[in-house]
C-alpha cells in the first residue's frame, strides 16, 4: 500500500501524492468518507472520487470537482483543503457537522490527472488533457470545452493544436465522460454542481455558451453576491460575479453550463486567486488564506442549497 508521502495541506503536491493521500484520508475517515473510482484517464491513471458525508438513505448532494486545467494548481489544493477542514469539523463546528448529516459532497480532487502530472514534469503552464489522436501531431482537448452544452460553438477552437481545442465531439475524451456519466447516473441526488478553476477571482453560474440567461438568473445572481460578500469577510479578497459570458469571456462546452442543462439549479464556476500578479504560479504561503476563504463561499452556497 502506498503512503501519502509528504503530503502537505499547505503544499502543491504532486498526483502520485495526492493519490495516496485519497486512500490514506479515506481510511483514517470510514465513517465520513469513502473512496471510489469513476474512471480513468487517456493515460490509464485512476480517476478517484470521495464521497463526504454520514451514511444515509436518500441524502442530496453537491458535487465539487478540482483540476480540470492542468496548471491550476490552486483548484486540487482547495479539493484536498475542503475533505480535510470536512473530517476535522464534523462534531465541532455546528454548520460542516448539519451539513454532513444531511447531505454528501461527492468531491473530485484531480480531473485532468494526465495534464496535472504534465505540469510537474514538463511543462507548468499546460492546460489541457495529454490525449493524443489520428490525424494530428499536436496533444491535449480543453476538458472545459468538450462537455455537451453549444460545444465548440463560441469560445473555442476546432484546432487540436489550440489551448481552448473543443475535442473531435463532445465527450470526445475519458475524463469528461467519467464526470458527465457519473453526474447523469446520480442526477435524482445532486442539487448543485461547483467547479474549482484559476485564476481571476470571479465566481461565475450559466451561461457561458450563450449571452442568454438561466431561469432562476436573479436568485443565482442573489447567492453569489452574497457567496463572495461572505468570502470577503476574511482577507477582504474582492471577487467578481455574474454569468461567464457576460462576465469572464463566452465559451462553449464548459462543464457548469452542461450541469446546469441538466437540470442541477446550482451550478457554479468558482475562478480562485489571484487576479494576475502570479495567475497560475500562486505561491504556496498563499493557500491557506485562499482555500480558508473560498470555505466560506462554499459553506455559504451549502448552506442555502439545503434550505431551497
Ligand atoms: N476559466 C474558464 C475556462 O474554461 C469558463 C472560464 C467557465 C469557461 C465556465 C466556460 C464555462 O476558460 C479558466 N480559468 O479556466
Ligand atoms: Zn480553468
Amino acid at each position: 500500500r502506498v503512503r501519502a508521502t509528504g503530503h502537505s495541506y499547505e503544499k502543491y503536491n504532486q498526483w502520485e501524492t495526492i493519490e495516496a493521500w485519497t486512500e490514506q484520508v479515506a481510511s483514517e475517515n470510514p465513517d465520513l468518507i469513502s473512496r471510489s473510482a469513476i474512471g480513468t484517464t487517456f493515460l490509464g491513471n485512476t480517476i478517484y472520487l470521495l464521497k463526504v458525508g454520514k451514511p444515509g438513505s436518500d441524502k442530496p448532494a453537491i458535487f465539487m470537482d478540482c483540476g480540470f486545467h492542468a496548471r491550476e494548481w490552486i483548484s486540487p489544493a482547495f479539493c484536498q483543503w475542503f475533505v480535510r477542514e470536512a473530517v476535522r469539523t464534523y462534531g465541532r463546528e455546528i454548520h460542516m457537522t448539519e451539513f454532513l448529516d444531511k447531505l454528501d459532497f461527492y468531491v473530485l480532487p484531480v480531473v485532468n490527472i494526465d495534464g496535472y502530472i504534465y505540469t510537474w514534469t514538463t511543462n507548468r503552464m499546460w492546460r489541457k488533457t495529454r490525449s493524443t489522436k489520428a490525424g494530428s501531431t499536436c496533444v491535449g482537448t480543453d476538458l472545459n470545452r468538450n462537455f455537451d452544452a453549444g460545444w465548440c460553438r463560441i469560445g473555442a477552437s476546432t484546432n487540436p493544436c489550440d489551448e481552448t481545442y473543443c475535442g473531435s465531439a463532445a465527450e470526445s475524451e475519458k475524463e469528461t465522460k467519467a464526470v458527465a456519466n457519473f453526474i447523469r447516473n446520480h442526477l435524482s441526488s445532486i442539487k448543485a454542481y461547483l467547479t474549482i478553476h484559476s485564476y481571476s477571482q470571479m465566481m461565475l453560474y450559466p451561461y457561458s455558451y450563450d449571452y442568454k440567461l438561466p431561469k432562476n438568473n436573479v436568485e443565482l445572481n442573489a447567492l453569489a453576491k452574497a457567496a463572495v460578500k461572505e468570502l470577503a469577510t476574511l482577507h477582504g479578497t474582492s471577487y467578481t460575479y455574474g454569468p461567464g459570458a457576460s462576465t469572464i469571456y463566452p465559451a462553449a462546452g464548459g462543464s457548469d453550463d452542461w450541469a446546469y442543462d441538466q437540470g442541477i439549479q446550482y451550478s457554479f464556476t468558482f475562478e480562485l486567486r489571484d487576479k494576475g500578479r502570479y495567475g497560475f504560479l500562486l505561491p504556496e504561503s498563499q493557500i491557506q488564506a485562499t482555500c480558508e476563504e473560498t470555505m466560506l463561499a462554499i459553506k455559504y452556497v451549502t448552506s442555502y442549497v439545503l434550505e431551497h
